[in-house]
């Protein structure tokens, strides 16, 4: 798949899961919930309508596909995955956390409103995209809707994404070695990357095979993610050399690149990619598009 056909699939991809969270995050108050409080609701839409790439609800959507599920449900697990991943970059931003004061090139929530506000958008997050999984408007039988609840919790939790962060705010007391580094990046970027693709074997109701395959090849595509993110660091510290202060001055630190340097990285992108195609090749040309989304992990500028 070209390039440019993989970039039309994944724009694609994000109007109709953009739309999907537009209705998911209307005013109007669900059945059994009492009212929707108008400042949380535009802190929230802030913090979720606002320009992200929408990969991780892309690899819901492809590989539902892949696996000839239902479009529909995979939208809704795709945005469910989305708010997620949302509340996770809203609580990342806080002055508790990473301290920024942009996200996506805008101000971030407790910026743009103040440090409850976006506590609660990132809870409200939280506990909805569960809602939305297990609510029949899915359209899945409740047993996938369970496994896919149960998936998620997991990915984002304690030994996952959460769990992660907590590792990765305590390498900046205690610098973890080359297997702690790989441990950390895996629970916290992996996780959600891993069930995005993980996603699309329960929703078609695939087989364990195509589950623990679709999986290994999230987890893979995961530590490539979170590899050319940290070379994206490592190059934004070179043009900032000399002018970056702070936590922004030597963001690449306690990295597999910071260890092994950008070549090693490079080399190791390469590898990576090669591993996820060859895990989808029992697919066939079918896989194209997945395999055009590792290959854009690993090159992408953004
Ligand atoms: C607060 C529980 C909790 C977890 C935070 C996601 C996260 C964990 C921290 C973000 C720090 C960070 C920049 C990690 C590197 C990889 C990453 C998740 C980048 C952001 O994801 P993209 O590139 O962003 O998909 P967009 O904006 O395109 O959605």
């Amino acid at each position: 798949m070209s390039e440019t056909e993989f970039t039309t699939r994944l724009e694609s991809a994000r109007k109709d899961v953009e739309a999907c969270l537009d209705r998911l995050l209307g005013p109007e108050p669900l059945e059994g919930e009492t009212a929707r409080p108008e400042t949380l609701m535009a802190a929230i839409r802030h913090g979720v309508l606002n320009g992200g790439k929408r990969f991780r609800p892309f690899l819901v959507i492809e590989t539902t596909r892949l696996l000839g599920g239902p479009a529909d449900a995979a939208l809704r697990v795709a945005a469910a995955l989305e708010c997620i991943h949302c509340y996770s970059l809203i609580h990342d931003d806080l002055p508790a956390m990473d301290d920024d004061d942009l996200r996506r090139g805008r101000p971030t929530v407790h910026t743009a409103f103040d440090e409850a506000a976006a506590i609660l958008a990132g809870d409200s997050l939280l506990t909805l995209a569960f809602d939305i999984i297990a609510d029949d408007a899915t359209g899945l039988d409740p047993v996938a809707r369970l496994a896919l609840v149960s998936a998620l919790s997991r990915a984002a939790g304690i030994g996952g994404m959460a769990g992660g962060q907590a590792l990765d705010l305590a390498a900046e007391k205690t610098p973890p070695d080359e297997a702690g580094i790989v441990t950390l990046q895996a629970m916290k970027t992996g996780a959600l990357i891993r069930f995005g693709a993980e996603a699309g074997a329960i929703i078609a109701g695939a087989g364990a095979d195509a589950r623990a395959r679709l999986a290994r090849f999230g987890a893979v595509i995961g530590l490539a993610f979170q590899l050319a993110d940290d070379l994206l660091d490592l190059r934004a510290d070179a043009e900032t050399m000399g002018k970056a202060t702070g936590k922004d001055a030597g963001r690449g630190k306690g990295t597999l690149v910071s260890l092994h340097g950008p070549a090693w990285a490079e080399r190791r992108l390469t590898e990576l990619v090669a591993e996820a195609e060859a895990l989808l090749s029992p697919f066939g040309a079918r896989a194209a598009t997945l395999i055009a989304a590792a290959r854009f992990v690993a090159s992408r500028e953004n």
